[in-house]
């Protein structure tokens, strides 16, 4: 009898690779280690009947399966993970039991920060190319690979953002044109180290090979060193600060590519509709990527030009008495946050503090500058921030107990001309589901001023 296969987590990813297992016939049994889960509901969402598990995960369940789908957000090192792993048992991503599927071409996106811009913009412009039902924008960025991959074919594209907890399981996984967008802390209590975290980033390319191309960030040492290791695929270089020997970069108000000998305009910063320098780092990633493809730029152009910011990355909210309200939920770790702070043009009141990550603050708090007028901080990484703070000579923050109580305080504070920012350089989770449900919120409140 053909063994079953071992889902690891109930969340949408574990319900999409669930669902996409048993449309090709796979049996499937779901772990959760979460006794409070709702079995019921569980099999309800996937729509079909399947073996539940909570709580605790038998070892006999080796037995019974082929092979392990593990979800994201679950630690190789929790114990029931480090059980299978230790037994020699296979754990696969669900990233990898999507390209096992997988009958077209793939791109694949990762780095700190930038991912979902950079993937939103990757993916508008291939559906563009290949077609709106031919191009599938996937991946963390909160569309389960599993979920689409079953529609693909020859003529198909899946744009995927990675995170570095979806690579850490890929076997075979090969995109034809990946992209490693830039390297900071982040991710550390699950990494551990620095070392480890880029490792991991650096798998995306780990089958890639002569054919196939990667998109690195000419001003990231870790990714300059990558680059110059001589890896398997065609390395092709961006760069926010500097002309780098081949590739695309920022000069002034300029978006360029220069091929070495020829170099050539390709867009004004003021011909797009995002601002700040990373978002202009994303974009000439994207039109590397799209090049890399074999997208032609009369193609891919007019799709960046007309790009509007996602949802929860520097997005303006609403200006109330002269003051500007900016959501940057999506700012959760420190190197995120400082560019939203870079993006603003004037004095500004900052909402951070959330999850505690283990990351350091230091770089952060010295990137306010004189732009930072005021600090206000929640959540569970308040003191060590506010110890952090006192330690660079910045003395004016606050303390406040929910984000309602932070909109509020910031608005009292705020005077014309300025800024109120949410973007805490911590994640979101103990007080809020995720960083949308976190920014979301923050909306509503701010379209409650008056
Ligand atoms: N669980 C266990 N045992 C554990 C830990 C978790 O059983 O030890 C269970 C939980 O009880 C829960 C399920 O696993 O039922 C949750 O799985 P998950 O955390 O992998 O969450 P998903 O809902 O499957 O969402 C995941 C990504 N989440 C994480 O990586 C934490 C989503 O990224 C992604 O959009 C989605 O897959 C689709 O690909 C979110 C994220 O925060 C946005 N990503 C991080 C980031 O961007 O920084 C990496």
């Amino acid at each position: 009898m053909e063994k079953k296969v071992l889902v690891l987590g109930g969340g949408i990813s574990g319900i999409e690779a669930s669902k996409m297992l048993l449309s090709v016939g796979k049996e499937v049994v779901l772990f959760d280690s979460d006794v409070s889960k709702d079995a019921g509901k569980l099999k309800a969402d996937i729509g079909q009947e399947i073996g539940i598990l909570l709580g605790e995960l038998d070892e006999s369940i080796m037995e019974e399966c082929e092979y392990a789908v593990i979800s994201p957000g679950i630690s190789l090192e929790t114990s029931f993970a480090e059980k299978l792993l230790s037994a020699g048992f296979p754990v696969i991503s669900e990233i990898e039991l999507a390209w096992l599927y997988e009958k077209g071409s793939v791109i694949g996106i990762t780095g700190t920060n930038g991912k979902t811009t950079t993937t939103t913009l990757v993916g508008d412009i291939m559906k563009a190319y290949a077609g709106q039902d031919k191009a599938f924008t996937v991946g963390n960025i909160g569309l389960p690979y599993t979920r689409e991959v079953l529609k693909s074919g020859a003529d198909t594209v899946s744009v995927i953002e990675l995170s570095s907890f979806q690579l850490e399981t890929v076997k075979t996984f090969r995109p034809h044109v990946s992209a490693i967008l830039n390297i900071t802390p982040d991710h550390l209590n699950r990494h551990h180290t620095m070392e480890v975290y880029t490792a991991v980033k650096e798998k995306i390319a780990m089958n890639q090979t002569a054919e196939d191309a990667i998109v690195l960030n000419y001003d990231d040492s870790r990714l300059r060193d990558f680059g110059e290791s001589g890896i398997a695929p065609k390395v092709i270089w961006f760069s926010g600060t500097q002309k780098p020997p081949c590739g695309y970069y920022l000069s002034g108000n300029e978006l360029r590519y220069t091929d070495g000998d020829n170099d050539e305009l390709l867009l004004y910063t003021s011909d797009v509709n995002l601002v700040g320098q990373c978002n202009y780092e994303n974009i000439l990633a994207a039109i590397a990527i799209s090049d890399a493809f074999g997208v032609s730029r009369e193609v891919s152009l007019p799709v960046v030009c007309s790009f509007k910011a996602v949802p929860h990355r520097i997005e303006f909210v609403r200006e109330v008495n002269g003051v500007r309200y900016y959501n940057d939920s999506k700012g959760t770790n420190p190197d995120a946050a400082i560019q939203g702070i870079k993006a603003m043009d004037r004095k500004t009141i900052l909402i951070g503090g959330g999850y505690d990550k283990e990351s350091e603050f230091d770089e952060w708090i010295e990137a306010f500058g004189d732009k930072v007028r005021k600090l206000l901080l929640l959540g569970q990484t308040r003191e060590k921030i506010a110890a952090c703070c006192e330690k660079h000579g910045f003395t004016a923050y606050e303390f406040v107990g929910s984000l309602e109580e932070a909109v509020f305080a910031a608005a009292s504070e705020a005077q014309p001309g300025e800024a109120v920012l949410l973007s805490p350089a911590c994640a979101s989770w103990g007080m809020f589901k995720n960083f949308e449900e976190r920014g979301d919120i923050f909306k509503e409140l701010v379209n409650t001023l008056a």
